[in-house]
């Protein structure tokens, strides 16, 4: 018997005892271990283990039954056994592009991983105006990999069903489905977040636009029943760890069988926050980054996915002539509606962005909100024109320019 057969949230001072337990032999047996919770996120609590003097280190993720951001708000710990098989599966997929897991513990709902702590968060590296090159080449090979390879195009059919039943992920889906495709649109359960310079703004643009929430309702049932892909679930640029020469994609707590465009929105929209932070700082050259970036996420998306597709499809009907054009298509039709929704649900829902709430300048918040509202409403909305990635750029260009930003 172990006092770690029994399921408890775990403190700093556990980890020593458990790591050896779970690891044994990673660290020294008279190695002096420090501990330190590094989490985050909005749900769950990260240890690093280091040993200084060998250099060495790990990281214990686990899932509290109570979420960070709200006592109240209770969610599964299963989570974790879905963050652990997926990145398990995406190593297969996207080799270097994930974080290695060397075990997961389904009693104490933690996973043991590599120590990533030689990178940096995307989102605060974006909100320091770095650059990095290789993203888009990266994400677009992770994205085009992970998704396509699990479609009904690629993977036999009774093997794709076994993954959607494994991943069925209903609480985590639910809270997708309440604060992106629900209350940024009414408030339902009053804890929207908005700014008092925009409520009359919000109230207009976002509560009282009936044709929006009719395309809204269309697009929370499409992420509810259209089982594309095996996506990641909450692709944002706090789910990413980058350095110059690597990109490594964490965190798919929320996955399960959904609309690609999801994944791809996520990344589309998230860096529309990076500009809206490089803009108020005036950070020109890293702006043009951005938005350059964006354009190539969209073109080197599609170029990677038909390339995929080629080499990979299986399924015999999906080889007709025509087929993959109008499929891919509709995963663009996709990426606009959900760049759409985040791009909303981050500006006036209960969880935001730092790159927009911590602009120093009050006005110029207010205005990149405001490009933000107005960018989601045409990627909404015109949805199906959206076909390249200059397509994107020049609507979030055009927003920025119709709120003055
Ligand atoms: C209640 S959890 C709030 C948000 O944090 C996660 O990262 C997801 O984006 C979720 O919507
Ligand atoms: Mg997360």
């Amino acid at each position: 018997m172990s006092r770690f057969d029994t399921y408890f949230l775990m403190k700093e001072a556990d980890l020593p005892g458990y790591i050896r337990e779970k690891m044994p032999g990673y660290f020294a047996a008279d190695a002096a271990l420090t501990v330190k919770e590094i989490g985050d996120g909005n749900l769950n609590y990260v240890f690093r283990i280091i040993d200084e003097e060998a250099g060495k280190s790990i990281i214990v993720k686990q899932a509290g039954e109570a979420l960070r951001i709200s006592a109240e708000m209770k969610v599964s710990t299963d989570r974790n056994r879905i963050e652990s098989e997926i990145l398990l599966l995406q190593d297969k997929y996207a080799p270097g592009l994930v974080p290695k897991i060397f075990r997961y513990d389904t009693v104490i709902c933690a996973c043991i991983m590599e120590d990533l702590s030689d990178h940096t968060l995307m989102r605060y590296a974006l909100m320091e105006h770095r650059i990095f090159p290789k993203f888009a080449g990266d994400i677009t090979t992770y994205m085009a990999a992970t998704l396509l390879a699990t479609t009904d195009a690629v993977m036999e059919h009774k093997a794709k069903k076994a993954l959607v039943k494994s991943f069925i992920n209903p609480e985590l889906c639910e809270i997708t489905e309440d604060l992106v495709y629900t209350e940024p649109y009414n408030d339902v359960n009053k804890r929207n977040i908005v700014t008092p310079e925009n409520a009359d703004f919000v109230k207009k643009e976002l509560y009282e636009d009936k044709a929006l929430h009719l395309e809204a309702a269309k697009l929370k049932f499409d992420f509810m029943n259209n089982a594309q892909a095996l996506l990641h679930g909450d692709l944002h640029t706090g789910s990413i760890f980058v350095k110059e020469d690597s990109t490594k994609v964490f965190d798919p707590e929320f996955a399960f069988y959904g609309p690609m465009g999801y994944d791809i929105g996520n990344i589309i929209a998230n860096l529309f926050f990076a500009w809206d932070n490089g803009h108020a700082a005036g950070a020109q050259e890293f702006c043009a980054w951005v938005l350059k970036t964006a354009g190539e996420v969209i073109d080197l998306f599609k170029k990677k996915f038909l390339d995929y597709y080629k080499d990979h499809v299986t399924d015999y009907m999906a080889k007709t002539e025509g087929f993959v054009e109008w499929y891919l298509a509709a995963i663009l039709t996709d990426t606009a509606a959900c760049t759409g929704v985040e791009l909303i649900r981050r500006t006036v829902g209960m969880a935001q962005v730092k790159d927009v709430t911590t602009i120093p300048d009050r006005q110029k918040r207010v205005l990149a909100e405001r490009t933000n509202i107005y960018c989601a409403k045409d990627c909404i909305m015109n949805r199906t024109k959206f076909r390249t990635g200059e397509d994107f750029v020049e609507s979030f260009k055009n927003a920025a320019k119709k709120a003055g930003y």
